[in-house]
């Protein structure tokens, strides 16, 4: 059965689900699976006011049972805790005792004015309260299954800031998983100790100056299989199926897999990974431009994603817009909001990518429950070296 996956919820609505299907019975799961991601995702300097309100933490409401997944469909629920300041009015689920104003300027860079006209509303909630990133603590919850799945296999996914605005530090260095141990503690999640104080430095003068911050992170996956994924289709390619998982993330403008856009600068003598084989490492590399995929299909290096975060949309000194209502020009819309979230825009990615290897995982290996999986997935990798 095939790995899907749907989230549901609004920003400021009761609770956000995550419902995935196709996962194999006997799949262990322990609550810090979930939680442990949920609580890196509100970490990152920058972030506003709302965080200090909720405490995400996974509810799980159907498909396991003492900590073993069965097979049917598993539900996680994150409970807003903002929701009950909101439920009166603004986002009562059932008609308000008095009307509530509409909310009529929208945010250049936010969904708001696309996503009014193409549902025909006359007021921005209803869109901005999904659009709302908000939404990723779902996405967050669901990846940490797709991640105590990938670790049975051996995979391991890290991620760290590469950019916040102007101050950067070199993009695709030669890194592994040991390299990862203190990153959650740098407050930007950058593995550079004077980068990050550069990057906190840079993101304090954009609150100051009533402006937000974007950047770019990178996403690593280490231990992964060779095989997944395949170069028969355009839409079986692991490359575009990675790109439509991260260019899905709230904010997300850009996406590079390895040497990414600097591999059209290069001849294709150092363009690519040259290939050796030994009988202890068997087949592998020296080199990772290809960020562990050729042909749609990983080749057993790390994979390697790097992702573009726009800055965020809501500005306390707002830009110009016009009122839907009256069409005047107005200054947009502005309410409570990060002046950055590149560093939990990088967990977010691990949980992207983590989904879709398990997609891909499943959809080699199948099997309804975790022995069928476990069993089949020796079988290939025994064939994996020779
Ligand atoms: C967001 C606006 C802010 C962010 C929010 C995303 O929320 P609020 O409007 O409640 O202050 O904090 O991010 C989260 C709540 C979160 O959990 O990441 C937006 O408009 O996208």
């Amino acid at each position: 059965m095939a790995l899907i996956y749907r989230t549901a919820g609004e920003s400021h609505g009761p609770a956000l689900f995550a419902i995935m299907e196709g996962l194999p019975a006997g799949l262990e799961l322990v609550p810090a699976d979930i939680d442990i991601d949920l609580a890196r995702r509100q970490l990152g300097y920058g972030r506003g006011g709302r965080m200090k309100i909720e405490t995400d933490r996974v509810s799980v409401k159907s498909g396991l049972r003492h900590g073993r997944t069965i097979g049917s469909p598993l539900t996680l629920e994150i409970p807003n805790l903002d929701f009950p300041n909101w439920a009166e009015d603004r986002m009562a689920v059932w008609e308000p005792g008095a009307p509530v104003e509409p909310i009529t300027l929208p945010r250049p860079g936010h969904a708001d004015l696309a996503g009014m006209i193409k549902y025909e509303g006359q007021d921005l909630r209803p869109i901005l309260e999904r659009a709302s990133a908000r939404e990723t603590a779902a996405r967050v919850a669901a990846g940490g299954v797709a991640k105590a799945l990938l670790r049975r296999y051996g995979t391991e996914i890290r991620s760290h800031v590469v950019r916040i605005g102007a101050v950067h530090v070199p993009y695709g260095q030669d890194l592994h998983l040991e390299d990862f141990a203190g990153v959650d503690a740098s407050p930007v999640r950058c593995l550079d100790a004077d980068a990050s104080v550069a990057m906190r430095d840079a993101i304090q003068a954009a609150g100051k100056n009533h402006d937000t911050l974007g950047g770019v992170f990178e996403v690593l996956a280490f231990g992964v299989m060779p095989g997944l994924g395949s170069h028969v289709s355009g839409d079986a390619r692991l490359d575009g199926r990675i790109g439509q998982a991260f260019l899905g993330i709230q904010a997300i403008k850009g996406v590079e897999i390895g040497a990414g856009f600097a591999l059209g600068e290069l001849p294709g003598s150092q363009a690519h990974d040259e290939i050796f084989w030994d009988p202890e490492q068997g087949y592998h590399r020296h080199t990772n431009r290809s960020g562990g995929l050729e042909g749609g299909m990983t080749h057993g290096a790390p994979i390697v994603v790097r992702a573009a975060m726009k800055p965020i949309s809501t500005l306390s000194r707002p830009l110009a817009s016009v009122d839907v209502a009256t069409k005047e020009p107005r200054a947009a819309f502005k309410e409570r909001s990060d002046i950055c979230a590149v560093p939990a825009a990088a967990v977010i990615g691990e949980a992207m990518l983590a989904l879709v290897l398990a997609q891909a995982l499943l959809e080699k290996f199948g099997g309804d429950a975790i022995g069928q999986l476990d069993e089949s997935v020796a079988r290939y990798l025994a064939t994996v070296r020779d």
